[in-house]
């Protein structure tokens, strides 16, 4: 674990290549199924962080460096969510080799989709401004995993460095080691999950001291699994907090014709081309629908992350 962080403070300006990922990949398999989730510090390059944390500050009307811009009167939500989707800067992350590489290794799948998922921009807490005193952790589950035949998981990526306090990802693994291992004694709780997740707190008691939240330096991944209850806590750091969702997910376009997945690939083509956001996250405060950036060229991979292309 030492000399794999010296090595990434190294990779920290230029990312991963190819290699170096492939290297590593058996080792964060393991990780992801043992902890539920699994950090690549320093995988992609900070130009591309630096590219999404400028599209965000555009957006949010924010200076990155500048605290007397961060907080508003009227903020959009009280979560800090960015409610863009379709920024070039976002596409150029997602087309990114080594992203899909980390994807692709970690579902042990070369077919894949992406999401064209927003972003967040999360300040420091203020119990000055009742917006932005908020200090409660909502650990939930996203999705009743109890209904996908093979593991469903979910990322975001670090776009500047984040240190524990400041707003990180968070997550229960004790939770998740109990699930994976068939041992979970509120499973019955589950029953209570509803489209928009369940929270931990519904399911069961915990304490502040259960939740493992994660730092990180710029340009890392995160990607966990749907089993680990995970949260985004206040900020109480001085800096903010930039990220970025990002999953892929396997295709099955060329194995399954089924008219859902192909309604998917229609759907997310026509979003790509509409610059709109996906279906489920419209209609956001502050939302601009269409989004008004100039067109991305999609590469050959970004091509078929998207769908406009069959994967052989
Ligand atoms: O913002 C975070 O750190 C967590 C976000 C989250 O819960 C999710 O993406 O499902
Ligand atoms: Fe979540």
């Amino acid at each position: 674990m030492k000399s794999f962080q010296a090595e990434t403070k190294n990779a920290g300006h230029s990312g991963f290549s190819r290699e170096m990922l492939a290297e590593k990949m058996e080792f964060y398999r393991q990780q992801l199924d043992e902890n539920g989730y699994v950090v690549i510090e320093g995988l992609i390059d900070s130009i591309k962080c630096q590219n999404s944390i400028d599209a965000i500050c555009d957006f949010m009307q924010v200076e990155q460096f500048d605290r007397h811009t961060w907080y508003k009167d009227a903020p959009l939500n009280s979560i800090g969510l960015v409610p863009m989707h379709q920024h070039p800067a976002f596409w150029a992350i997602r087309q990114d080799e080594v992203v899909y590489d980390a994807f692709s290794g970690l579902l042990d799948e070369e077919k894949l989709w992406v999401t064209m998922d927003r972003a967040s921009f999360r300040p420091p807490c203020r119990y000055d401004l009742e917006k932005y005193g908020d200090d409660a952790n909502y650990m939930h589950w996203d999705y009743d995993f109890r209904k996908s035949a093979r593991n469903m998981f979910q990322g975001l990526i670090y776009l500047a460095d984040t240190d524990a306090t400041q707003g990180a990802f968070s997550c229960v693994p004790s939770v998740y080691k109990k699930i994976r291992a068939g041992e979970y004694e509120h499973f019955d709780q589950f029953d209570k999950f509803t489209k928009k997740g369940l929270f931990l707190s519904h399911a069961q008691e915990f304490s502040d001291k259960d939740i493992v939240p994660i730092a990180a330096p710029a340009g890392s991944l995160i990607i966990w699994d749907s089993r680990l209850p995970h949260g985004c806590v206040s900020n109480h750091s001085p800096m903010p907090r930039f990220v970025q969702f990002i999953s892929m997910y396997p295709s099955g376009d060329s194995e399954s014709s089924s008219a859902k997945i192909e309604d998917d690939r229609e759907s997310r083509i026509q979003c790509f081309n509409d610059k709109r956001a996906p279906e489920c996250h419209r209609g956001l405060n502050g939302q601009h629908d269409p989004e008004r950036h100039e067109r991305f060229e999609l590469s050959e991979l970004g091509r078929k992350l998207v769908g406009f292309d069959h994967w052989e």
